[in-house]
């Protein structure tokens, strides 16, 4: 089996990769910090001796995503699993006061990455009539939340298209996920604050947030189900978070 992850060089797409290659899954996995990507490949080969193969570009440069996948070797085409993983959030100020840098980042990461990787990857499973297409939703596709705003529109986005996905996917047997989760430490409110560590490490005090591993670990499950199930959406906050704003801190 063969998995395809997308942002596997921190959080949750890092997690994932382990996860899946503690299950004996082969890998393909991707992000712009090569050396990251390199270092995990290592560990895992070591480990699981499963086969890990590092692409390093960025999502939102189509003629990047389409020569690191037209490239791959035929044997590497035979993508069983596709975490749509690559994200981020930048910045958390009112729409009056956002930076359009800061939006197109995340419109063209979110949206138009995911898109781009899932435009070539799609075609291999359809003609394979099999396949399993994992989309990283969040909390903030659901709802949306103060200073969130464009974040939360990209990930509204994410959750569209993940249902469009299902409906395009249905004659081909492609199974069409979505996962959506609240607040989870990673690397995200650093980027979110823009290095910002004070800031970011706030966002996590005084209630045991989600960490990587649980999504792994859904994603593990997710995987393992029969072929005529498809999990379609998931929503997962820590016990102190029941939505997008209200949290239970000590
Ligand atoms: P991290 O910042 O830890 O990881 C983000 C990953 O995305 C990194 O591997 C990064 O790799 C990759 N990435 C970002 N931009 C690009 C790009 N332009 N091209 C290629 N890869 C890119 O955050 P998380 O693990 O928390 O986030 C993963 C996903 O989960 C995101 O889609 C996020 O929106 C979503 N999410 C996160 C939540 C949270 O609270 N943490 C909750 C709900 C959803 P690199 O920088 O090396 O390119
Ligand atoms: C990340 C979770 O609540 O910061 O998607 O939007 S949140």
């Amino acid at each position: 089996m063969i998995a395809y992850i997308t942002g596997a060089t921190s959080g949750f797409g890092k997690a994932i990769a382990q996860k899946l290659a503690q299950k004996g899954y082969d890998m393909i996995i991707t992000g712009r910090r090569k050396e990251r990507l390199e270092t995990l490949a290592d560990e895992l080969t070591r480990q699981y001796s499963v086969k890990v193969r590092v692409s390093c570009y960025d999502v939102r440069d189509n003629d990047a995503v389409e020569k690191a996948i037209v490239s791959l070797p035929q044997e590497w085409k035979n993508i069983d699993v596709l975490v749509n993983n690559a994200g981020l959030a930048v910045g958390a100020v009112g729409i009056q006061n956002g930076e359009l840098d800061d939006w197109n980042r995340m419109i063209d990461t979110n949206i138009k990455g995911l898109l781009y990787v899932s435009h070539q990857i799609m075609p291999l499973m359809v003609a394979r009539k099999s396949g399993h297409i994992i989309n990283l939703g969040s909390v903030a596709g659901k709802e949306v939340y103060p200073n969130g705003n464009v974040y939360c529109a990209t990930k509204h986005a994410v959750d569209a298209i993940t249902k469009a996905m299902r409906v395009d996917m249905l004659p081909y047997g492609v199974k069409v996920s979505q996962i959506c989760p609240g607040a989870a430490e990673t690397e995200f409110s650093l980027v979110r604050y823009k290095n910002n560590k004070e800031a970011a490490d706030k966002v996590y005090q005084g209630y045991q947030p989600l960490v990587a591993e649980d999504i792994a670990d859904v994603v593990a499950y997710l995987v393992s189900l029969p072929k005529h199930v498809c999990i379609n959406d998931l929503v997962i906050t820590c016990l102190s978070q029941a939505n997008a704003t209200n949290f239970y801190k000590k």
